[in-house]
């Protein structure tokens, strides 16, 4: 006898012998083929508001740091690396001296007319010209540009809000750029943007920052990373936190990072980053993998991938066991062993899947991996959003792909008798998607 049949006799006679809600419960779970499964986490996953824990994106206090609309979704780094290869032949610097909207009307004519948008960029905007409800049938731009003239920040803020369904975004806040640092200075009250305290500037770029740090009141005499600067560097950090509440420290790494190679990077993690995140009890993010610019000649969309060293993170973790390390990696090469060392490590906490591998065909492969090793302790997607409306479409893919995936892994082992309730999946799902991991 199969086993939905079986569970149906065994909830019958329950019902009996007035085992109260027992039977229900048993001929709702066997009842769950895998569709109605599936929906059901579908509608959990979209029904659950979403902390999304790395984004470039701004609350409006920030002023022109934020970008929003259709011209900056079409001018979104991703897209410029996509025209050049449309457009061999168009020089970087005459792309770069165009005005936006230039650039803006170049990118849709070549990617979204003359091709078509299939790819993970351009398909992006299609979702979120499609859950804005705008006709494109006409691929006409001026047309969508008119949608996004009538409407304020404030009022396309709420409105992407409500449609990605986001509890809050974590923004990326550098304390070394001047227009944030003047920000700073108000209260910062959109409780839907939380801050993180990013430091690439500290630690890849340390003796090019150093005069902004002395600027700052952190005095450095010299380039020796002696006792003195040592502390000015912890007091820089301890001063940001204070000024920020940053929900961690972050930083990006290049795939060659090494802890131990005695590099004023290194140095600075070791004697001031981790101290004092460990003092403020604030995690450490760690993105590793990326080759800065790459082909300069791109700009922000000149960065590369590379493979690094994952026994760096397992050393971290061993010498800092007091120190919270969330962890993502560019390379797709990098993803299995980072799964395996969080398994050695519980002060490692593994998150999203980063700029190239934030693919349909890669977020795929990585969600169910961790899911098999890791289980329900990962964060399974940030969407990295720089422009507002990508929230959109960024949390609209994942989500498809993040339910199809939990589906499958709750489907086996309710193939094994295993209750999943409706409560087990909202409580799941909360957990890896709502932020609590991080608190
Ligand atoms: O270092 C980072 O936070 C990266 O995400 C960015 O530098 C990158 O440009 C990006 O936005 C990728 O999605
Ligand atoms: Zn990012």
């Amino acid at each position: 006898m199969d086993l939905k049949k079986l569970g149906r006799k065994v909830g019958k006679v329950l019902d009996n012998a007035g085992v109260a809600n027992t039977g229900k419960h048993i001929r709702e779970i066997l009842d769950m083929d895998f569709k109605r499964l599936r929906s059901t986490v579908t509608k959990v996953i979209n029904e659950t508001p979403i902390a999304d824990i790395h984004t470039h994106i701004y609350s409006e206090v920030f002023g022109d740091l934020l970008l929003w609309g259709i011209d900056e979704l079409l001018t979104y780094h991703y897209l410029v690396a996509e025209l050049f290869r449309h457009k061999p032949d168009l020089d970087y610097q005459t792309y770069w001296n165009m005005p936006k909207q230039k650039q803006a009307e170049l990118i849709w004519d070549e990617l979204f007319v003359k091709s078509s948008p299939i790819s993970e960029a351009t398909r992006g905007v299609v979702t979120v010209l499609a859950e804005l409800g705008l006709d494109v049938r006409a691929r006409d731009l001026n047309k969508i540009r008119s949608y996004f003239a009538q409407i304020s920040t404030s009022q396309y803020m709420d409105k992407v809000f409500e449609l990605s369904n986001i509890k809050y975004v974590i923004m990326t806040n550098d304390p070394f750029d001047k227009k944030e640092q003047s920000v700073w200075k108000a209260a910062h009250t959109d409780t839907r943007f939380k801050a993180a305290l990013r430091i690439d500037g500290l630690l890849n770029n340390y003796h090019q920052n150093l005069p902004e740090i002395n600027n700052q009141g952190f005095k450095i005499t010299g380039d020796e990373l002696d006792s003195i600067a040592i502390t000015a560097i912890r007091d820089f950090l301890k001063s940001w936190i204070e000024k920020i509440n940053p929900v961690y420290i972050a930083t990006s790494l290049p795939p060659d990072f090494s802890i131990d190679d005695g590099s004023p990077r290194s140095k600075i993690i070791l004697e001031c980053v981790l101290p004092v995140a460990r003092e403020a009890h604030l995690p450490f993010a760690m993105m590793i993998g990326v080759k800065k610019l790459q082909n300069p000649a791109l700009q922000l969309a000149g960065d590369g991938v590379g493979k690094a060293d994952v026994d760096v993170v397992a050393k971290l973790a061993r010498d800092f066991p007091d120190v919270r390390f969330l962890v993502t990696m560019l390379s797709r090469e990098n993803q299995h062993e980072l799964c395996v060392t969080a398994r050695k490590f519980k002060n490692i906490l593994v998150f999203g899947c980063w700029w190239f591998v934030n693919n349909p065909s890669i977020i795929r492969e990585i969600t169910a991996e961790r899911i098999e090793m890791l289980g329900l302790t990962m964060i399974p997607q940030h969407s990295d959003a720089r422009v507002l409306d990508q929230l959109i479409y960024k949390w609209s893919h994942s989500r498809k792909i993040i339910a199809d995936i939990l589906a499958k892994k709750y489907f086996d082992i309710t193939q094994s008798g295993w209750p999943v309730t409706k409560a087990d999946i909202k409580r799941d799902v909360n957990r890896i998607l709502g932020g609590q991991l991080l608190l």
